[in-house]
């Protein structure tokens, strides 16, 4: 049985909204360590945690403000030592997450630098002269407003610092030295204490061009999404990328995991080749469709047949490159049931279907927590039922371009980030056993009574049953080598809501046939055709297989 890192299925934990053990209405390590065994008998062996580091939360977590600290809402660096050695003894290793795009406002080298702008910190962050009071250019936050701030404590002079996300989350100067290698020693401190790598977060945009240009206006309000210029300077990240591989991740045999989003086609090899600068990068290309910025209220829905088309595209790059991580949805994202499938699929039939396509695709794919019961997005009726930092951001916006209330909160609930963040659904009970508290920190999602862990746990039909299936197939023999090495092949849908694709490997296939339309499909198999697995009842007649409408079929020929 190979030990290749893609030959594994992974899972993506935010710790916010996983388990709460203490009742503060806040998910939780000692939470993440109750749920051990779910995490093993469902089949995982990679958990990626989300920021549990000390962080004032305004980006809920991913403003770090002490990297080596756990932050007292998530517990002790006790509990974490805890955590890492129990999901060893069942065979889970832990990736965390890596935010070294920006730090937190609230770390001390921020602080620092903008107490001295001599200190050896004020070097560590882009410090710049306005132009006769303004910004020293035109881009927008990911977040909305100007990538520039006025540096604190320096309000009356000309000076501002960069953010490219809210202005709690200075970027931090990858051009100096210094700072790179204290950024070297804070990974290699953590894979000295055995974590198996990490999921590194933004990192594209530590490229600047140091003349701080600007960009043309991308909207009426005269600025250009941050976003751009990361994207134009895509290749002028490698050298650090390379530095900090060989300093740290290849010292330690670790898996890195990049979230690279705009990664120039033609360098791709130099990413998730042999020698790249990481094990491996998320398959954003259907994320990538829907170009959000300058803001989300000018979202197009992405079909499920365009998905097909734009993942089989990526996947086919790939093939002979590296391995890529296929994901429906993650913390950034609405729920993939909800933002991809028609509405007639978009109930556990659907989230049956587009798991078995998420994990068995080529490359390492990573499950969200709740996508394995078949979490939709859930329902928000005000705009202050929402809390990240982005929905407010784009509900102004929409607003500021004359949509109405009802039109920027319908929008958001397509489109949210909170969607993902609501809390796991274990049962039926209070804040679907998520918390004892009164009120937890996001709501809970409206169906909990009938969509929850326990409720599946002892149904061989439910959504987490056939997860479990799928993620055996892939961890198991006979099938796990070509689930593993198997080259990736396109097959021809039979219609447009079909997503049918193979996994070869020494003149072996594994098909999977996905049915997402209403109706059902004819599939031709040859003689030695077997099924191996199916969300609903199929058989081989005449050489071909009547795959009813919302269904997946695996096939070993
Ligand atoms: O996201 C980086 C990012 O560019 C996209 O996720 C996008 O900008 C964001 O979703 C706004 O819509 C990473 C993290 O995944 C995200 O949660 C953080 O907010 C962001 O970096 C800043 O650390
Ligand atoms: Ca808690």
């Amino acid at each position: 049985m190979s030990n290749k890192w893609w030959g594994q299925v992974a899972y993506q934990i935010y710790p916010k909204s996983f388990c709460d053990s203490n009742g503060d209405g806040i998910g939780d390590l000692q939470g993440i360590i109750s749920k051990l065994d779910y995490l093993k008998d469902l089949g995982v062996k990679l958990v990626w945690l989300s920021p549990i580091f000390k962080s004032p939360f305004v980006d809920q977590g991913y403003d770090i403000a002490d990297y080596q600290a756990i932050d007292p809402t998530f517990g002790t660096m006790e509990d974490f030592d805890e955590l890492l050695a129990k999901a060893k003894e069942r065979g889970i290793s832990i990736i965390l997450d890596l935010v070294i795009n920006h730090c937190s406002s609230e770390h001390e080298w921020f602080k620092k630098a903008c107490a001295d702008l001599n200190s050896e910190e004020a070097k560590y962050f882009y410090i710049r002269e306005g132009k006769n009071g303004c910004p020293p250019d035109n881009l927008r936050s990911y977040f909305g407003g100007s990538v520039w701030e006025k540096l604190p404590g320096h309000e009356n002079e000309d000076l501002w610092y960069l953010h490219y996300f809210c202005k709690e989350q200075p970027d931090l100067n990858w051009y100096y030295e210094p700072l790179r290698q204290k950024l070297y020693e804070m990974i290699n401190f953590w894979l000295e204490k055995g974590v198996a790598g990490f999921r590194i977060d933004a990192i594209m945009n530590i490229a600047k061009d140091l003349t701080f240009p600007g960009l043309p206006a991308d909207a009426p309000d005269g600025m250009c999404s941050a976003a751009k210029m990361t994207a134009k300077l895509s290749d002028e990240a490698a050298t650090f990328l390379h530095e900090m591989n060989n300093a740290t991740f290849k010292k330690h045999g670790a898996i890195s995991v990049a979230e690279a989003f705009g990664v120039n086609p033609e360098s791709l090899s130099n990413y998730i080749g042999k020698d790249g600068f990481f094990s491996t990068i998320f398959d954003f290309s259907a994320r990538e469709l829907n170009e959000k910025y300058p803001a989300c209220y000018r979202y197009r829905p992405v079909s499920i047949a365009k998905w097909r088309d734009t993942i089989f595209a990526s996947q086919e790059r790939v093939n002979d490159i590296g391995f890529m991580c296929p994901i429906i949805e993650n913390h950034d994202e609405p729920r993939g049931v909800s933002y991809y499938l028609p509405r007639h699929a978009q109930n556990a039939d659907g989230a049956k279907a587009f798991g078995a396509v998420n994990v068995l695709l080529r490359g390492m794919p990573f499950i969200y927590q709740g996508q394995e019961i078949g979490m939709t997005n859930t329902r928000f009726d005000s705009i202050y039922e929402f809390d990240d930092v982005a929905a407010k951001d784009n509900y102004k916006v929409a607003l500021e371009a004359g949509l109405s209330e009802r039109q920027a909160l319908d929008i958001l609930n397509i489109e949210s980030r909170d969607n993902a963040r609501t809390p796991v659904l274990w049962s039926d009970e209070k804040n679907a056993g998520f918390s004892s508290a009164q009120i937890t920190w996001l709501k809970v999602h409206q169906d909990y009574k009938n969509l929850n862990v326990r409720a599946q746990q002892n149904d061989p039909d439910s959504t987490l049953a056939f997860y479990q299936k799928l993620i055996a197939l892939k961890n198991n023999e006979p099938y796990h080598d070509i689930l593993t090495d198997g080259k990736f092949v396109a097959l021809e849908p039979q219609a447009e809501y079909v997503v049918p694709f193979a996994r070869e490997l020494n003149g072996k296939q594994i098909q999977v046939i996905a049915n997402f339309e209403d109706s059902a499909i004819v599939h031709k198999v040859t003689p030695n055709a077997q099924v191996v697995l199916s969300s609903k009842s199929v058989e081989i007649k005449d050489n071909q297989i009547i795959i009813p409408a919302v269904c997946a079929v695996v096939i070993a020929l």
